[in-house]
């Protein structure tokens, strides 16, 4: 049902859905209300033509499922791990002290406290379980990084974040000239 909502919200901005039978992301959030801003992470890998799955895990609400997901993950051939939540927002360092996997965490704006309560909850890990914790509602960036953690193993991948980079700059550049003038 998330991935059908997924494909729908994609359509509508224009990107092509990859969702593939081995994916090498796993994009995990705690409810489908972060989906709005988890989906920015599966349009940045349907953009570098990374495959990845999507599923709502509860660490609260469904922990069996969050135990089972985690633990099966790099056996089921998943390589990094995304994981967004908001609030109280234990599910991505549950699952990064249930598995190997580099394990990045989106906090997501959903309470009163605007954000900051997930920030924490999420970049404030024990020593010995990191989480590679990206800004208040940014899954892009958590895109970027998981392209750029399998880049490492993947040069086609890591020249196309080259040109990302350049695309950018000269993105930045054209406009700066445009205001000059
Ligand atoms: C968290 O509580 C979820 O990740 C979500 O950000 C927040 C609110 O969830 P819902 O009450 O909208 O399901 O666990």
């Amino acid at each position: 049902v998330v991935e059908a909502r997924l494909n729908s919200m994609l359509k509508g901005e224009g990107s092509e859905n990859k969702i593939e039978a081995t994916p090498r992301v796993g994009i995990i959030m705690g409810s489908d209300s972060d989906l709005p801003v988890m989906k920015d992470a599966a349009k940045l890998l349907n953009m570098f033509g990374v495959s990845y799955e999507v599923r709502v895990v509860s660490a609260h609400r469904t922990p069996e499922l969050m135990f089972s997901y985690a633990s099966s993950a790099r056996e089921r051939g998943i390589q990094v791990i995304i994981a967004g939540a908001g609030g109280a927002a234990h599910l991505p360092g549950m699952v990064a002290a249930m598995t190997p996997l580099p394990v990045i965490g989106v906090p997501v704006r959903a309470t009163q406290l605007s954000g900051v309560d997930s920030l924490l909850s999420i970049v404030q890990m024990p020593r010995g379980v990191p989480v590679a914790t990206v800004a208040v509602n940014n899954a892009t960036n958590a895109g970027l990084l998981a392209v750029r953690i399998l880049g490492v193993g993947d040069s086609d991948l890591l020249t196309r974040m080259s040109q990302y980079l350049e695309d950018m700059k000269d993105d930045v550049l054209t406009k700066a000239e445009k205001l000059q003038k």
